[in-house]
């Protein structure tokens, strides 16, 4: 088995982005009289803008408001839908993905150190990641206020295995999406590769497995993911 299994929160641990972050974005937008409602298919297209400041500010952008403007209304709204999605996150009412449970507790009972890197921010990845992974404490978790530059950029994993002291052969990250993936691929680390509705069709190339869900056809194992490693 690796030392480390590095996880991925949005669409890995959990499927937050549909009835999630879009519905506290699409809030945010009212509360603030901003004339914008982001529906299920569009809000998977803006997906490939991480980070969801930037997300707001490229749409904007993209509708004709000027750089500045955009980026300041992208800041006002996003502190907004950051406090509502920490909120929601709080509640405890965001299950896992099927099977990750399982597999984290596999990994535990093998020694396995778990670890999260994301780029969302602390105020709820933190909450959400102690409902997703329990009480026990985790080997370290980074977040989007931890790093200058979001995934696709691979300051994330990079200071993840730095905290946990580990080169990258020794660990193993898991991901639902293609930035995810170039992420990790550019930190160094086999990446198991688990996508969902809206990351099916994302370029995986240089995922060391891809598959569409933990537990189908046969559940995730720790000594699975040690096949992994390079
Ligand atoms: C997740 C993101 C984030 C979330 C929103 O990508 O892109 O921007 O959609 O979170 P990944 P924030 O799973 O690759 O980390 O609003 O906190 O940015
Ligand atoms: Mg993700």
């Amino acid at each position: 088995a690796p030392s480390a299994v590095v996880f991925d929160v949005d669409g890995t641990l959990a499927d937050t982005e549909r009835d999630g972050h879009r519905v506290a974005f699409n809030r945010a937008f009212a509360e603030h009289g901003v004339d914008l409602h982001w529906d299920e298919d569009y809000y998977g297209r803006l997906l490939t803008i991480t980070g969801g400041r930037q997300r707001i500010a490229a749409d904007l952008r993209r509708r004709g408001v000027a750089g500045e403007e955009a980026d300041d209304v992208a800041a006002r709204v996003h502190a907004t839908k950051t406090r509502l999605f920490a909120a929601h996150a709080r509640s405890g009412t965001l299950p896992p993905r099927p099977g990750v449970a399982a597999l984290v507790e596999d990994l535990r009972s093998r020694g396995v150190t778990i670890a999260v890197a994301t780029t969302g921010r602390r105020e709820w990845a933190e909450p959400l990641i102690r409902n997703l992974l329990g009480p026990e404490p985790i080997g370290t978790a980074v977040y989007g206020d931890d790093v200058d530059r979001l995934k696709p950029d691979p300051q994330a994993y990079k200071l993840a295995l730095r905290r946990l002291g580990l080169p990258p052969c020794m660990a193993v990250a898991v991901e639902d999406s293609g930035p995810g993936l170039r992420a990790a691929r550019g930190a160094g680390l086999a990446t198991l590769v688990v996508t969902n509705d809206y990351t099916r069709d994302h370029d995986l190339t240089g995922a060391a497995m891809v598959r569409e869900s933990f537990d189908r056809p046969s559940p995730l194992t720790a000594a699975c993911l040690g096949s992994l490693l390079c």
